[in-house]
């Protein structure tokens, strides 16, 4: 009886596989491991384009990196932004607008130029 409890005891051991060790490509993209820094979304892979969503796309330590725009404060609301006052940002910010106002002075050249 002693032998059979110590048998019991000490002989079933399950088997856990390493998962760290394997090769698991969880989400399909084509890379794991250290390479993939988010294995749960197929969209997030070194190779991804960053794009501005608040997370690191392209797995290379930063976020939104290069995917901002550049947005310009509009004081007086006539839909073009003062260039010496900008920010850089994925949405625009309340009383920002996207174009400077160089963008309005070259489309007034050009509408003269019509
Ligand atoms: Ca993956
Ligand atoms: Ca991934
Ligand atoms: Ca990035
Ligand atoms: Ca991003």
């Amino acid at each position: 009886m002693f032998f059979l409890f110590l048998c019991c005891y000490s002989d079933p051991k399950i088997y856990i596989p390493q998962e760290e060790n394997q090769i698991i490509d969880a989400d399909g993209d084509g890379f794991w491991g250290e390479d993939d820094c988010d294995d749960l979304s197929s969209l997030i892979h070194p190779n991804a384009i960053e794009i501005c969503d608040g997370v690191d796309n392209n797995c290379d330590g930063n976020i939104d990196e290069d995917a901002e725009m550049r947005f310009y404060y509009d004081g007086d609301e006539d839909g073009f932004g003062d260039d010496e006052d900008s920010v850089t940002a994925c949405t625009a910010p309340e009383g920002f607008v996207l174009s400077g106002e160089t963008a309005m002075i070259l489309m007034n050249r050009c509408i003269h130029l019509l």
